[in-house]
């Protein structure tokens, strides 16, 4: 039976001994008893008060408990003792000296290594500049030269300093999702959940957490492009007071493999190619085809990665998934199977493919600005969080398997209950201490979830750690301090590389009676992790095995279902995008395969690729399952990206506002200052940035040129009035291509007065192709009307009615 703390029995009265004094100066052997160490002696204080601790745990009490499937239920508190005094569990007697480099001594169970960052967060102002020892630098300069034209001296160490550190400044970028941004924030609850959890984000309502969150593009190196096509990943780090909870997620809730086993395969066919390296950050090659082409189980990923999921408008403006399912756990030791949901505030919103190829080269940050700015603005990202919960029970009876993560749990089936939201509101101080050194980990989690039996699961949980010791270099870089939790952190483990805690006393192991038993088990009693003692399904016969459970052969009916549930906008996008990718493999074989396998998820998506492409359809690929079992949800309206349009408001939208000497200032910047109440971010362009005459003569200054920030990069545009400005635009080719891409991406255009030329000049009509009048084109002479109907507009950010494919302008 465990001890709770005790107090081991008080000392006798101390008397004076010479021998007890004695014994205590040495560092081995000792007498057969200790004697009562005299007053004031704190070495043989020690010995007697160590000798007492240990005498007060005279067998591992613990024991007995630890055999015997009831210890997988609730393990005991590991047994332990308060010592008489600290001085036990010290290191040294001598911490009773104190100077202004070793302070003085650790504070009792205290570990600074997980105090708030404000403990390593540097600040130079006021001060001198110095080398890495503290040294004062006199010249920055120069380095030490014998004689002005003289050789540099091997002695420069101030050199040698800052050139050795310089020489060592990258560390090995991540396999995948090496390109990513981050910011912090909280998560707070919107209620306990007693009934479903523990776990210590949702113990109260109003409860906050602290958060550290990185998103990421997948396949790119970590200079690439933001807006490549890809997943996203969508990671969370819960600085929770039980430890750190992470939850690493993707943008999209399935992914391309089931088994881990595959995930280095999958990642060699969709990296550049090794040969010539190319093409950076994209699929569109033939090792990805090929790959997938060959994995029919991908079939749904695909799906979403060619749907415009794939190109997000910005961070704040995406879904992020768990994508496994895990368990949440309560205080009974029930559980339940979950699914995380993050749903964004601002509405799920994306690029178009051509103009996330046209950001990627004006503004290859594209994302990271974004991100960046609206932190900054105070235009805050948030997403709500929300769970579906289903029973083992009720998982059995779906007619696909809940371990596969090719598979989601339809929100018609089970619907998403919110249970709190997360915003993010502060940028990092530095990039590289926090961004590029945060490590996230599948492993981390706290009492209250578990994991499912998910194979591509059980994958992960082992490769974050691993991965982090080469890229961080070494096993310590849970110390490093974006990494650290807040919860206190007590163990016996040990050195490694970069040690940045200083471990007081002599004890590193446990079970132990020299330091009182601590740090001990905790137990279940004490908020302990335990596992769920799930049962294992596995029948006798099947023993340990490598195959996949036979509901994982069912590869097509949720391809279909995503594709099923789109808008036709969304399905034509998708239809283009493989289209596009599969025409710049350049072995037929491989399209033809991946044509074949399209057939199997939709006849019509099949049909209209092989038309893009110019090739019949070939024979529908052979399924792997004989029988598939008919699915319980046919349509999912929750799939569409227009399902979740947002609050309706434009706040974080960017809009370009153009001008040139002549414009008529006035109404431009009623219009500007419209649309930043509203919390959108306007910008004046003009042939050159600078002072603009206007023709009424109102103070007009554009803050970016024509040439430096193209239309693209702009989620509207507003066309000046004012002849004169009219007509130096008109002799500019940019102004074309601003209003061209702003129509062909489909996106709002007001036009001012006489900037109505400007559209008719560059062939943009006010009616989409089919003569109906296009609500994202606003024509106004008055500019208050105009900046109502244009908001208006915006905020339902793209009109597709105009779409053609090909494009018309
Ligand atoms: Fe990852 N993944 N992954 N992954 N993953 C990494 O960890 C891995 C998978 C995800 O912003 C690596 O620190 C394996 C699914 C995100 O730092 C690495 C398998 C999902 C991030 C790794 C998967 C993800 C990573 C690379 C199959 C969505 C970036 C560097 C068994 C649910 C986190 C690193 C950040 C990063 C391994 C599959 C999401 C190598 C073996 C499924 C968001 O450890």
């Amino acid at each position: 039976m465990a001890k709770t703390p005790t107090t081991p029995p008080a000392k006798k009265s101390a008397q004076k001994s010479t021998p007890a004094k004695a014994a205590a100066r040495n560092t081995d052997s000792g007498p057969a008893r200790p004697s009562p160490a005299p007053a004031g002696d704190a070495a043989a204080r020690r010995m007697e008060d160590v000798q007492t601790t240990a005498a007060a745990l005279p067998f591992n009490a613990n024991k007995a408990g630890e055999h015997g499937a009831a210890n997988g239920l609730a393990p005991e508190v590991g047994q332990h003792v308060t010592p008489p005094s600290r001085l036990v569990t010290g290191s040294t007697l001598s911490e009773a000296q104190t100077s202004t480099k070793v302070g003085t001594q650790a504070a009792e169970g205290g570990n600074p290594t997980v105090a708030p960052l404000d403990r390593v967060r540097v600040d130079s102002s006021g001060q001198p500049l110095t080398t890495n020892q503290g040294v004062r630098i006199a010249d920055n300069q120069n380095s030490l030269k014998a004689g002005t034209r003289g050789p540099v001296l091997l002695e420069d160490f101030i050199l040698r300093d800052k050139l050795t550190h310089f020489d060592h400044e990258r560390i090995p970028e991540r396999i995948v999702h090496a390109r990513g941004s981050a910011a912090h924030g909280f998560f707070e609850a919107y209620e306990a959940l007693p009934e479903l959890t523990t776990a210590a984000p949702f113990k109260a309502a109003g409860k906050i957490t602290p958060v550290f969150v990185r998103f990421s593009t997948v396949q790119g190196e970590r200079g690439s492009k933001d807006t490549a096509r890809d997943v996203r990943g969508f990671a969370v780090k819960f600085y929770t007071d039980e430890g750190n909870w992470d939850l690493v997620g993707n943008n999209m809730p399935v992914f391309f493999i089931q088994d881990a086993m595959k995930f280095p395969d999958l990642v060699h066919a969709v990296k550049p190619e090794p040969h010539h390296q190319m093409p950076q950050a994209a699929s569109a090659h033939d090792t990805f085809w090929d790959f997938v082409s060959l994995m029919p189980e991908s079939t749904h990923m695909l799906m979403w990665v060619m749907s415009d999921r794939a190109i997000p408008r910005s961070y704040a403006t995406m879904q992020g998934f768990g994508v496994h399912s895990y368990r949440m756990v309560n205080a009974d030791g029930e559980s339940v199977f979950v699914k995380f949901h993050w749903n964004p505030k601002f509405g799920t919103h994306s690029l178009t493919w051509d103009e996330a190829v046209k950001i990627s080269g004006a503004d290859p940050d594209y994302h990271r600005r974004d991100l960046w700015e609206r932190i900054e603005s105070g235009a805050f990202p948030e997403w709500e969080l929300g769970i579906q919960v289903f029973t083992e029970d009720e998982a059995a009876r779906f007619s696909f398997d809940i371990l596969d993560a090719t598979k989601i749990v339809p929100e018609e089936l089970v619907p998403v209950r919110p249970i709190g939201r997360m915003v993010l509101n502060r940028n990092p101080d530095n990039f590289f201490a926090e961004t590029e050194q945060v490590a996230f980990c599948t492993a981390n989690i706290i009492p209250g979830l578990d994991f499912s039996n998910d194979p591509l699961l059980a994958g992960r949980i082992h490769s974050y750690v691993d991965t982090q010791i080469t890229r961080l270099g070494g096993p310590n870089f849970h110390e490093i301090p974006i990494n650290s939790p807040i919860a206190p952190v007590h163990n016996n483990q040990r050195d490694g590389m970069h040690r940045q805690a200083i471990h007081r006393g002599r004890v590193s192991y446990e079970p132990n009676s020299l330091a009182g038993g601590c740090p001990f088990q905790a137990g279940a009693a004490e908020q302990g992790f335990t596992s769920v003692a799930a049962r294992l399904r596995a029948r006798e016969d099947q023993a340990k095995v490598r195959a996949k459970p036979e509901l994982f052969a069912e590869h097509y009916n949720q391809a279909r279902l995503f594709y099923e549930s789109q808008s036709p906008v969304e399905q034509n996008h998708i239809a283009a995008a493989f289209r596009f990718e599969l025409s710049k493999v350049t072995v037929p074989a491989i399209r033809e395969r991946m044509l074949a396998s399209l057939r199997n998820a939709s006849q019509d998506l099949a049909a209209k690729v092989a038309a893009g492409l110019n090739m019949p359809l070939p024979e529908p690929m052979p399924k792997a399952i004989a029988r598939a079992p008919r699915p319980e949800v046919k349509v999912s309206p929750a799939l569409s990206l227009f399902a979740r349009p947002g609050d309706g408001s434009i706040a974080g939208r960017k809009i370009v506002m153009l001008a040139a000497d002549g414009v008529v200032g006035e109404s431009l910047l009623a219009v500007h200052a419209a649309l930043f109440a509203q919390g959108a971010v306007p910008r004046i362009a003009a042939p050159r940035i600078g002072p603009v005459q206007t023709a009424d003569g109102v103070a007009l200054q554009a803050d970016v040129s024509l040439e430096n920030e193209p239309g693209f990069l702009f989620d509207a545009l507003v066309l000046p009035d004012g002849e004169a400005a009219v007509n130096a635009l008109l002799r500019d080719g940019h102004t074309y291509e601003f209003i061209r891409d702003q129509y062909r991406h489909c996106k709002s255009i007001l036009a001012l007065g006489t900037g109505l030329q400007l559209l008719q000049a560059a062939g943009v009509g006010t009616a989409t192709a089919t003569e109906v009048p296009d609500p994202g084109i606003v024509v106004a002479d008055d500019a208050a009307t105009g900046a109502a109907d244009f908001i208006e507009a915006v905020a339902r950010h793209r009109h597709f009615q105009r779409e053609t494919d090909p494009p018309m302008v």
